[in-house]
């Protein structure tokens, strides 16, 4: 908008004031909840847009939301980890695929996150209904765990790895990298208890050492269905998803005129050397409208 004065009369100088900004992306997504799991981008002020305020839930929900809103990479952490965002006017299933997730995977970086969809199916504009996962190509894989749970401890001091415990007797870390990122924790500031405890589908990691010498990771892609998955249907980093695919925990087949909230949650448990954990990350989510 333009400022408007008139060159004799101080009285009639008219300033119109500058419009709202536009949002740099579409303001349809909204963040409702955000829960990585520990990891080396959690809490990183350098590479991954933490201010070091995220001290509550509400701080970083506002966190998630900027970076979705301006299409920046949002890590998940280590296996769990997860975003759940609420869709205005949900997605509706057309023929085919429904949206896409941006991430940054390429050939040899895929970080496979599961995607999850839910109707609001009370009408009270929360995310309390059923998940339903999206199929993928490991969903019913005997190699599957098809309840993980992992539960991460608060490290005791500073620039300490994170301590983990499974379902199944498992225990591992979350390694610190301080030469690489050198925050002070990489469990989650806002998280007050000294432990939480995610739950989902665990698929059965691919990386590997390529080099023998702990030089070159490399984290193969999943055949299909994933975020941050560099698979074959995978394009510039985008992931495509149809909500035909949404399946029970059951394995049978949901029918979804559409819905409104999507999951996405990091399905791998697994260390990589220098590289660090592998952690799903997206930068955004888009509808596609087939009109
Ligand atoms: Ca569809
Ligand atoms: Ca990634
Ligand atoms: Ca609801």
């Amino acid at each position: 908008m333009t400022m408007v004065a008139s060159s004799c009369n101080i009285d009639e100088v008219t300033i119109t004031p500058f419009p709202e900004q536009e949002p740099e992306t579409s303001s349809i997504v909204t963040v409702y909840d955000y829960t990585p799991a520990p990891g080396q981008f959690i809490g990183d002020t350098k590479t991954m847009g933490f201010d070091g305020t995220e001290t509550t839930r509400e701080a970083a929900i506002a966190y998630a939301q900027r970076r979705l809103d301006n299409k920046q990479l949002l890590p998940l952490g280590a296996f769990g980890g997860y975003v759940v965002v609420g869709i205005e006017g949900g997605i509706t299933n057309r023929e085919g695929d429904d949206f896409a997730i941006l991430g940054n995977a390429f050939d040899g970086s895929s970080e496979p996150g599961i995607v999850w969809v839910m109707r609001d199916e009370n009408g009270n504009a929360e995310p309390d209904d059923t998940w339903y996962e999206l199929e993928g190509s490991e969903s019913f894989s005997d190699d599957t765990i098809q309840h993980y749970e992992v539960t991460y401890y608060r490290p005791e001091a500073e620039n300490m790895d994170v301590e983990w415990e499974d379902n199944l007797g498992g225990k591992g870390v979350v390694e610190h990298l301080a030469s690489f990122h050198n925050q002070a924790y990489y469990y989650p500031t806002w998280i007050a208890e000294e432990s939480y405890t995610l739950v989902g589908k665990c698929l059965k990691s691919k990386s590997y050492d390529k080099s023998g010498n702990g030089t070159q990771w490399v984290n193969p892609a999943f055949e299909w269905g994933y975020a941050d998955n560099a698979s074959a249907e995978c394009e510039a980093g985008e992931n495509r998803f149809d909500i035909a695919r949404a399946v029970a925990t059951s394995g049978e087949s949901v029918a979804l005129e559409s819905v409104d909230f999507v999951k996405v949650q990091c399905a791998i448990q697994q260390q990589c050397g220098w590289i660090g954990e592998v952690s799903t990350e997206i930068k955004s989510i888009i509808i596609i409208d087939n009109e």
